[in-house]
C-alpha cells in the first residue's frame, strides 16, 4: 500500500469551464484517484479555485460585484459542478485562503533570504481614469508595424509582432477606453530562476519515466533560455496576496500583491493545509519530506499549457526555499480536446460547458466518452456523432443491455434471487481466463495512467460477458437443462458484481446502481477472478435496476449539434 498525493490543475475562478477543461485535469485525476483508492492505497486528491489576477477582477466588475464576493460565489458554482461530475476531491480549496496567504508570504521570505529575489524598478502604464496600473493585455492601440487598430500591449493579433505597451500608437485602456494614461516607475520583485538552472536540469533529467509530452515541453523551456528568465512575481493590483517577507512588511512593496502564477501552485500545499484544518488531518505528512512525505508518490494532472509553470517555476520556488518540500514525482499532461474539429469558444458559445453538460445528460455519459477519448497522445475531437456512438454502443448496448437482460431473465425464472444449482464448466473457465488477463492489463494501464487503453480493456471485459451470455443462451437451456441455466445466470450475476467494482473509477453512478442491484455495496476490488466470480451466495436477493443508459437517437443528436454550434 502506497500513499499517493494527487493534484488537479486549479480552475481559474472567472467563469464556468467547458468539457475541454474537465478532461484536461479534474476528470482524469478523479479516475486515477478512485482506482488507487479501490486498489487499497491511501490517496489525497486536492484541487482549488485559482482566484487572483486581473481576469478575476474584471469578471467581478462585469458581474457588478465586489471581487471577494464574486469569487466566493463562483467557488460554490465550480464546487457544485465538480460534485455533479462526481469528482471525488478530498478537498476543493480556494487560493485566496488564509493558509495560502501565509504560505505564499513564507516562500517569498525564504527565497529572499536565499538571495533568489531581486528588486527591480519597472516602467508601467497607469490609467488615471481607471485608477490602476494596466497589465500589458489591457492596453490597446494601433500597431506600429501594420497599423491594425486593436493591437494589444503584448502582441499584435493581426501581424503577430510582439509589442511593448509603449510601442502602441494612441494607446488606450482596454477596460474603460480612456486615453488618459501615463508611464510610472514602480518597484517589483523578480524571482531569479536563472540561478536554479543546474538543480532544475538535474531534476528534470532524472524524470525518465515522464510522458513525452511533459518532458518535451519542460526541456524546450529549460533549454530555450526564455523559460528560465528571471520572472516578475509581483503586480500592482488590489486583489491578491499582499507582498510580505514572511510575516514582515516589505519596504517599498506596500499596496502590491503577488503575481497569480506565483501563489496558485503554492495553493496545492495550502489547500492540503485547509483540508487538514477542516478534518484534523496532518498536511505536513503529505508535503514535508522531513515529516514523512518522502514515502508519498505525488502525481499532478494538467493541460499542456500549464506544464512550464509546474516543471520550472513551481519547483524553482520549492527548491529555492531551501526547505524539504515534496517535489512532484509524475506529471500527466494532456493535449487539447477539440469541438467538432475546431476550438471551444466561450465568447461564441461554441461547445459544451460543464453546467450545460449536466443539464443534458447524467455525468456518467460524459465521463465515459471523455475518459475513453482523453487527449493523451494527441488532440482528440468531441463530435456529437462520436459521443452518440460511445453512449449507444458501449454503455447502452454492451454494459446496460447485459445488466438488464441478466437481471430480468433471472427475475422471470427464479424470482429476485441468485439461482441455486448447477455448476460452472468450460465456458465459465474460458471467461475467467480471458477476464483475468484483461484485468491485469486494465490495472497496468490504470497504474500507468494510460486511460484510453484502460477504457479499452474495461470495455472488452464487458464484451466478454455479453458474448458468454449469447453462447450460453440460458433462455434456451432453461427448457432442457434448468440446472445449467441456473449456473449461467449465477455466473452472469457475478459478472455484474465484478463490472460494478471495475467500472467504478470511470462511471461511478452506474457502478453504484449495479452494486445496489446485487446487494454488493461492500464488494472490494477483485484479487483472484475465479474466486470473485463465485462470490455471490446462491439464494441471496437481487433486484432489477432501472434502465441504466438511455440511447441518444438521431433527432436528439441533431438538436444538440444545432444548439451548441456557436454563432450566438
Ligand atoms: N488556473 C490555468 C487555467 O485555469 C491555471 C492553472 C493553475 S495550476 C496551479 O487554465
Ligand atoms: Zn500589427
Amino acid at each position: 500500500m502506497a500513499r499517493i498525493l494527487i493534484t488537479s490543475a486549479l480552475p481559474y475562478i472567472n467563469g464556468i469551464k467547458h468539457l475541454g477543461n474537465l478532461v484536461g485535469s479534474q476528470l482524469p485525476s478523479d479516475v486515477y484517484a478512485r482506482f488507487m483508492r479501490a486498489t487499497g492505497h491511501e490517496v489525497l486528491l486536492i484541487c482549488a479555485t485559482d482566484e487572483h489576477g486581473t481576469p478575476a477582477e474584471l469578471a467581478a466588475a462585469k458581474a457588478g460585484k465586489p471581487v471577494d464576493a464574486f469569487c466566493a460565489e463562483m467557488w460554490q458554482v465550480q464546487k457544485d459542478i465538480a460534485d455533479g461530475f462526481r469528482i471525488s476531491f478530498d478537498h476543493f480549496g480556494r487560493s485566496s485562503s488564509p493558509q495560502n496567504h501565509a504560505l505564499t508570504q513564507h516562500f517569498a521570505g525564504r527565497l529572499a533570504d536565499a538571495g533568489l529575489i531581486d528588486e527591480v524598478m519597472e516602467k508601467q502604464v497607469y490609467s488615471l481614469a481607471d485608477g490602476r496600473y494596466l497589465p500589458d493585455r489591457y492596453i490597446e492601440g494601433t500597431c506600429p508595424n501594420c497599423g491594425y487598430e486593436n493591437a494589444r500591449g503584448d502582441q499584435c493579433e493581426n501581424c503577430t509582432k510582439q509589442l511593448d505597451p509603449t510601442d502602441l500608437v494612441n494607446p488606450r485602456s482596454a477596460i474603460s477606453g480612456s486615453t488618459d494614461l501615463e508611464v510610472r516607475e514602480t518597484k517589483h520583485l523578480y524571482l531569479r530562476q536563472s540561478k536554479m538552472r543546474a538543480p532544475l536540469t538535474e531534476w528534470i533529467e532524472s524524470k525518465t519515466d515522464w510522458p513525452i509530452l511533459t518532458t518535451s515541453i519542460a526541456k524546450k523551456w529549460l533549454n530555450d533560455g526564455d523559460g528560465l528568465q528571471d520572472r516578475g512575481i509581483t503586480r500592482d493590483l488590489d486583489w491578491g496576496i499582499s507582498v510580505k517577507r514572511g510575516a514582515e512588511e516589505w519596504p517599498g512593496m506596500e499596496g502590491k500583491v503577488f503575481y497569480v502564477w506565483f501563489d496558485a501552485p503554492i495553493e496545492y500545499i495550502a489547500a492540503t493545509a485547509e483540508w487538514a484544518d477542516a478534518t484534523g488531518g496532518n498536511w505536513e505528512r503529505w508535503w514535508r519530506t522531513d515529516k514523512g512525505a518522502d514515502d508519498v508518490r505525488y502525481v499532478q494532472f494538467m493541460a499542456k499549457d500549464n506544464i512550464p509553470f509546474h516543471t520550472l517555476s513551481f519547483p524553482a520556488t520549492l527548491m529555492g526555499s531551501g526547505e524539504p518540500w515534496k517535489l512532484v514525482d509524475y506529471i500527466k499532461g494532456f493535449n487539447w480536446l477539440l469541438y467538432e474539429g475546431g476550438k471551444f469558444s466561450t465568447s461564441q458559445g461554441r461547445g459544451v460547458f460543464m453546467d450545460q453538460a449536466l443539464e443534458i445528460l447524467p455525468s456518467d455519459y460524459w465521463r465515459w466518452w471523455l475518459v475513453s477519448n482523453v487527449p493523451e497522445s494527441s488532440d482528440s475531437d468531441f463530435t456529437w456523432e462520436s459521443f452518440q456512438a460511445g453512449i449507444n454502443k458501449d454503455l447502452a448496448d454492451v454494459l446496460g443491455n447485459f445488466v438488464s437482460r441478466v437481471t430480468k431473465f433471472c427475475r422471470s425464472k427464479w424470482g429476485e434471487v441468485v439461482p441455486v444449482g448447477g455448476a460452472y464448466g468450460a465456458a465459465e473457465a474460458a471467461v475467467i481466463a480471458e477476464i483475468s488477463e484483461r484485468l491485469d492489463s486494465y490495472q497496468v494501464h490504470m497504474q500507468a495512467i494510460e486511460l484510453r487503453k484502460a477504457c479499452q480493456e474495461l470495455r472488452a471485459i464487458w464484451v466478454a460477458g455479453n458474448e458468454y451470455l449469447q453462447h450460453a443462451a440460458p433462455w434456451s437451456s432453461f427448457k432442457t437443462d434448468p440446472e445449467a441455466a441456473a449456473a449461467t445466470v449465477r455466473f452472469a450475476l457475478n459478472l455484474i458484481r465484478l463490472y460494478a467494482v471495475l467500472s467504478e473509477p470511470v462511471i461511478p453512478d452506474a457502478a453504484q446502481t449495479m452494486r445496489a442491484a446485487l446487494g454488493a455495496e461492500n464488494a472490494e476490488w477483485p484479487d483472484d477472478v475465479a474466486t470473485y466470480l463465485d462470490g455471490l451466495t446462491a439464494g441471496a436477493g437481487i433486484s432489477v435496476p432501472d434502465v441504466m443508459f438511455a440511447k441518444i437517437d438521431d433527432t436528439a443528436r441533431e438538436a444538440l449539434e444545432a444548439r451548441f454550434s456557436g454563432g450566438n
